[in-house]
């Protein structure tokens, strides 16, 4: 079968934020999500704004923010009208329906009213999704199932990745993809989120494993995140501009 363009693939979505979002990826030419895990107001902004020219996401963790507070979330909002980015908050949820609706809504993070993508764990069974698109769906947000994971000896069986797939399969207006190590769906609605993705291919002394920016998108990435290959190096912008070159020629050349 052909490969379909963005374009194609966003009329195909019945979710607004994927659509959004194939249409950044084209007008950006970028297929990069930079995960800044950093616990201080500062260093967050500094690094978003740094890699903003170059992303199509920005995936925080802001309950990892030491002086976290809704000044943070106002400036994130403004850089990502600025240059035309989607904000994704991981907190991959894996609880029972009500308490996720709750941790999405409420509390200081209060997560969907700003953050346009979050994940969950399948896991849980389709009530997560259930209790999540309860309040992310009429705000048009989207959501990523853990499809696979990227840690040396994680429990994910082939079985269970399948299961997720259909389980996101139920939910098309609202599940737009899939956190996973490659292509785990032929569905063109569904978009790819590949993380343990690194130039060097380093691994971390925590479990982390981590494949090259070419070989996430062979595998089927269609949007490659990475985190310390950019933000842990001298010069993150720069950085942040060769994996975006990298993974949208190898995204084009596939
Ligand atoms: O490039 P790194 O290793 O510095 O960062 C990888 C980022 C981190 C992880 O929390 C995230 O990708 N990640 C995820 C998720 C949920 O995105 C799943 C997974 O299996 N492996 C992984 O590294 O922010």
């Amino acid at each position: 079968m052909p490969k379909l363009s963005y374009k194609q693939r966003a009329e195909l979505s019945k979710n607004p934020t994927a659509r959004r979002l194939f249409g950044i990826m084209e007008e950006k030419e970028t297929n990069l999500c930079v995960a800044v895990d950093v616990t201080t107001k500062k260093e967050l902004l500094e690094l978003a704004e740094a890699v903003a020219p170059s992303i199509c996401v920005l995936k925080t963790r802001t309950d990892t923010i030491n002086d976290f507070d809704e000044d943070l979330i106002i400036r994130l909002q403004r850089l990502s009208e600025k240059h035309n980015f989607l904000l994704f908050e991981d907190h991959t949820f894996a609880d029972i329906g009500i308490a996720v609706r709750h941790q999405y809504q409420d509390g200081i993070y209060h997560i969907a009213d700003w953050a346009d993508i979050i994940n969950a764990h399948p896991i849980v069974g389709p009530g997560v999704i259930e209790g999540l698109k309860e309040i992310g769906l009429r705000k048009g947000r989207g959501l990523l199932l853990l499809a696979q994971m990227t840690t040396k000896d994680n429990l994910i069986s082939s079985e269970y990745t399948a299961e997720a797939v259909r389980m996101a399969e139920g939910h098309t207006d609202f599940a737009i993809g899939f956190i996973s190590n490659g292509n785990v769906s032929n569905n063109p609605q569904f978009i790819h989120f590949t993380p343990g993705v690194h130039i060097n291919r380093e691994a971390d002394r925590l479990g982390q494993q981590y494949q090259s920016p070419e070989e996430a998108i062979k595998q089927g990435a269609d949007i490659i995140i990475v985190g310390r290959g950019i933000t842990k190096s001298h010069d993150p912008q720069a950085a942040a501009n060769r994996y975006q070159e990298i993974a949208w020629e190898a995204a084009n050349n596939f």
